[in-house]
């Protein structure tokens, strides 16, 4: 498994998200998180179904953000939970010991409540300030997510603001994976954009 360039999937879609999933796949990109705050489970199920379906013949993971029932539904390979969803070691015993799970990190404290063991890598952010999520923490910046890299138990993916102008400092910093949604999702060539973040990673 490959987070370098890992797509989540954004709340405000200019094209389906189905589309956008698809272009990033032909721009290589290793992982894609579906990532939906307001749709029923129900919705969440189809979807994720409908992103399975595009995603597993690549062999690319998805990981579905909060909610196990959903991931558990539609087959994904993966949870992603932030830190006020429900603990970590009950969604792992519930997801099963072969499935990938994921924590969020906005502080330096978090780490040491990560219990071992359990966890597969941490979402680390957000770097910098970003509108794709209304609620988040204070900005971590290059020099504490390296900090955080430095001290996490697991490989780490930064979050939040990034693009491909950040490639080589992420690198720098320690992480194994950038996740990005406007990076992708908001470029007037979704292909050509997640292309150019695989090419960029891989040169770094
Ligand atoms: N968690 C922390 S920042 C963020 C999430 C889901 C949004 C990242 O979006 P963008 O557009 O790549 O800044
Ligand atoms: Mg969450």
């Amino acid at each position: 498994m490959s987070l370098s360039v890992y797509f989540v999937t954004p709340d405000a879609r200019a094209a389906p998200v189905e589309d956008l999933v698809a272009a990033a796949l032909r721009g290589g990109v290793t992982a894609v998180q579906l990532r939906d705050k307001t749709a029923t489970d129900a919705e969440m199920i189809a979807l994720g179904r409908r992103l399975h379906a595009l995603v597993a013949p690549r062999g690319v993971p998805l990981i579905i953000n909060d909610r196990v029932e959903v991931m558990l539904a539609c087959g994904a390979e993966g949870l992603h939970v932030g830190q006020t969803d429900a603990p970590v070691d009950e969604m792992r015993r519930r997801i099963g010991p072969g499935r990938i799970l994921g924590l969020s990190i906005e502080t330096d404290a978090q780490l040491a409540h990560i219990p071992p063991g359990i966890v597969d890598y941490i979402g680390v952010g957000p770097v910098r300030a970003t509108g794709s999520k209304t609620d988040h923490a204070a900005p971590i910046g290059f020099d504490g997510l390296a900090r955080i890299c430095r001290a996490a138990p697991v490989p780490a993916v930064a979050i939040g603001g990034i693009g491909l102008a950040d490639v080589a400092a992420l690198k720098a910093a320690g992480v194994v994976g950038m996740a990005v949604i406007s990076a992708i999702a908001g470029a007037p060539d979704p292909e050509a954009a997640t292309r150019a973040l695989v090419r960029a990673w891989r040169l770094a």
